[in-house]
């Protein structure tokens, strides 16, 4: 399989698929699991080059409202079976002080009120900038049509059947319009869904967000230790049960991805927060729902630096690196999201990375903050 490396969008925008990737058994007309499936569910680099709004000034509350202590600890960080990928090893010792999460996924309602207080405009809903996104394109990339760099999100299209699994186009579609307000496009809305997570939400969005609330995004590690709510070496919040055993513990996509959904969760897309149970620390969603940025730049080798020592706070790397797409520099994301199942990216464990640029968002896509003790 020839992986694609520069990014969903860029492909969208050029309606580039992976034709020479078809990897249909033409005898059985079956198509097989990618080879690099988590990243093909996820991998979604470059949009528009903008950094966080400067002007943000803190408008929250100084309380731990809606928040839970993290006890402070040790943990051995990096993958727990064989759905590993390599970056998620060598598994390695992490130590963190104590620090406040969100014991949920930043909602709507949450977001409505930060945009409300400070009149702040997502990427989602500002026209795209060529020449920023070129820089993060290899050299020479053609520009799209100007009729294409228009404000506009990813969203997700459910298809009528099978289709190739590393055609990333086949499922996301470039939706003029599509932001956070209206995470369908036009005519959608988020009218009822308050305790809905805000989704279409880029990196930058998420620090103007912790900005303004007095918080800061999690550290991969601290998000990990946190997702692992005091198990030692298991695979999901909730422990070692496969997703799809017992009652429903995440909300996920079952059945055939992307064209069949069996919903036994209940949800075709997003859920309300706290629809499922909560972890050993009382936090709800760190699997599945929507994807959650962290803080750290993605670095593929990063592990391999903190191998055979014991890190306490790490940060992550200076700089971001990712072989499969070296000229986008990106951020992590963790948890998974409604996308998500075993054939494809298992994204609600606990050690599965993700990346992507901060200046992406989609309709899968977004965060919860965390604070430190004063
Ligand atoms: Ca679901
Ligand atoms: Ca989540």
């Amino acid at each position: 399989m020839k992986q694609v490396h520069f990014g969903l969008i860029y492909l969208i925008l050029l309606g580039v698929s992976c034709k020479n990737n078809d990897n249909t058994d033409s005898s059985t007309g079956i198509l097989d699991q990618p080879k690099d499936s988590a990243h093909a569910c996820m991998q979604v680099p470059q949009r528009f080059g903008m950094s966080a709004d400067s002007s943000i000034a803190f408008g929250g509350d100084t309380s731990y409202r809606n928040m839970v202590l993290i006890p402070a600890g040790s943990f051995d960080m990096g993958g727990d079976n064989d759905q590993a990928d390599k970056d998620e090893y060598p598994k390695h010792k992490v130590t963190v002080d104590s620090f406040y999460m969100d014991i949920t996924e930043v909602t709507n309602a949450q977001f409505a009120a930060f945009v409300k207080a400070t009149g702040y405009i997502t990427t989602a809903e500002r026209k795209p900038n060529w020449e920023e996104i070129k820089k993060t394109l290899p050299p020479g990339t053609p520009k799209p049509a100007d009729s294409l760099l228009v404000a506009a999100s990813l969203v997700f299209k459910q298809t009528n059947g099978p289709v190739n699994l590393n055609d990333y186009s086949q499922w996301w579609s470039w939706v003029e319009g599509a932001n956070w307000r209206k995470p369908q496009g036009p005519g959608s809305s988020i009218k009822g869904k308050d305790d809905f997570p805000v989704v279409h939400v880029s990196w930058d969005d998420a620090m103007a967000y912790c900005k303004w609330a007095g918080k800061r995004l999690p550290t991969e590690a601290e998000w990990e230790y946190a997702a692992r709510g005091g198990r030692i070496n298991q695979i999901y919040p909730w422990g070692n049960q496969a997703v799809n055993q017992g009652v429903p513990k995440t909300n996920s996509w079952e059945g055939n991805f992307p064209y069949y959904n069996e919903q036994k969760d209940g949800f075709l897309k997003y859920a309300p927060v706290m629809s499922f149970t909560c972890n050993g620390f009382g936090l709800f969603d760190m699997a599945g729902n929507v994807w959650e940025w962290c803080s750290d730049w993605y670095h593929a080798e990063y592990y391999k630096t903190l191998a055979n020592k014991n890190s306490v706070n790490p940060k992550g790397p200076e700089k971001s690196f990712d072989s499969q797409d070296p000229y986008t520099p990106k951020r992590v994301l963790r948890g998974g999201s409604f996308l998500c199942n075993d054939a494809y990216c298992s994204g609600y464990r606990v050690a599965r990375r993700m990346k992507s640029s901060p200046d992406t968002g989609l309709e899968h896509t977004g965060f919860r903050c965390v604070k430190d003790i004063r």
